[in-house]
């Protein structure tokens, strides 16, 4: 089992190219002088966030950067082409960290299309022809491009939604997930079906917000039971959780209790986030089950809990109004823009 949302890389912008020491020949002029051209600046290392990416996969086979180093300047007074500038592309969320032991936070891209030059690319070296004075007309010095600079760094992901789902494995989070938004998670009659975190968009009576599906918790996650909890660094930066409670699991209550103690283990605010509770496969409980599982969960968690079942369509409307009721602002109006545009993908 992998998860993906964190990588080491090592960058590197390019070195200035070397002046160029080189004198004018021609025929009829003699004495021609000094006119070697400067070198050319080395390539900036540049991160952008880009839409459309969840993954840091890709920096799993790729974890070298290195951006090209500037040409050699040249005879007539030629300066060297510059080393293009080596963008890297990551996806928006995308926290980037020192490799010393605090793991000093050097950047955060939250925005789609946000750049940052990361390392500046060396200078090109002077040629000989910038040497010459009136007592030295013919100059042999010439300087080296700079040096470019290197660092390991690591790459965090903190995927950006408006609301992470919530709940022990198969509580049914993905196969709400697939009914409210456009994303096609895996769904399946077992736990951990879901492995990866995945995004989906939903769009309700005008507005729309981003929902994350995260693998399911179970007791002692925070010690690493189950597949841990490191991927709850996803939906730290949500806004509201949704925690999903399966209505035909032995034990509903227990089920809503460990969730939340792991969610308290875990800390990063996580335990104060705001939280409203589904109670999933309502359709396989009779109404009077229902109604007792709903009221004992309502008295522990003092919240209102909404019998759902995704699968047919049922519960959702006054669950979805209380998410955009809660999400305020957060949750976007829809403009005129088209689903396409709005970039997102399942990983
Ligand atoms: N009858 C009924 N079955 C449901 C409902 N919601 C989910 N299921 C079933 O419950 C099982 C688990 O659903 P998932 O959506 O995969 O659950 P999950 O919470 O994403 O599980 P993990 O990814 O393993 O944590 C699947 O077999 C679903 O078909 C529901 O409302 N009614
Ligand atoms: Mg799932």
């Amino acid at each position: 089992m992998h998860f993906l949302d964190q990588a080491k890389i090592f960058v590197r912008s390019g070195a200035g190219g070397p002046g160029a020491v080189s004198f004018r020949r021609e025929k009829y002029i003699e004495f021609g002088g000094p006119d070697g051209g400067d070198g050319g600046r080395g390539g900036d290392i540049v991160f952008e966030a880009v839409p459309g990416l969840n993954t840091l996969i890709d920096f799993r086979y790729t974890q070298h950067f290195r951006a090209p180093r500037g040409k050699g300047g040249a005879g007539s007074n030629r300066t060297g082409a510059g080393g293009g500038d080596l963008v890297i592309k990551v996806p928006v969320g995308t926290q980037i960290l020192a490799d010393d032991d605090e793991r000093s936070l050097l950047a955060d891209l939250t925005k789609a299309g946000e750049r940052m030059t990361f390392l500046k690319g060396g200078l090109g070296g002077r040629g000989n022809a910038s040497y010459k004075t009136s007592t030295n007309r013919a100059p042999r010095q010439h300087q080296t491009g700079e040096a470019g600079e290197e660092m390991w760094l690591w790459l965090r992901l903190k995927l950006l939604a408006d609301v992470g789902l919530v709940g022990l494995p198969n509580a049914g989070k993905s196969t709400l997930l697939n009914s409210v938004s456009n994303a096609a998670a895996k769904v399946g009659d077992y736990p951990f079906t879901t492995l990866r975190p995945q995004l989906g968009v939903v769009r309700h009576k005008g507005r729309e917000f981003v929902l994350a599906d995260i693998p399911g918790l179970i007791e002692g996650a925070a010690e690493g039971a189950g597949i841990g909890d490191r991927f709850l660094g996803h939906v730290e930066r949500t806004r509201l959780l949704l925690h999903l409670i399966d209505g035909a699991g032995d034990d509903p209550l227990n089920a809503w209790r460990v969730v939340r103690g792991e969610l308290d283990s875990y800390g990063a605010g996580l335990g104060d986030k705001p939280e409203a509770i589904a109670l999933t496969k309502a359709d396989l409980l009779d109404s009077k089950q229902r109604s007792k599982i709903v009221k004992t969960l309502e008295k522990e968690s003092g919240a209102r809990v909404f019998p759902i079942s995704a699968p047919l369509g049922e519960g959702m409307e006054p669950l979805l109004d209380t998410m955009i009721e809660r999400l305020g602002a957060a949750a976007q109006e829809v403009a005129a823009k088209t689903a396409d545009e709005r970039s997102w993908s399942p990983l």
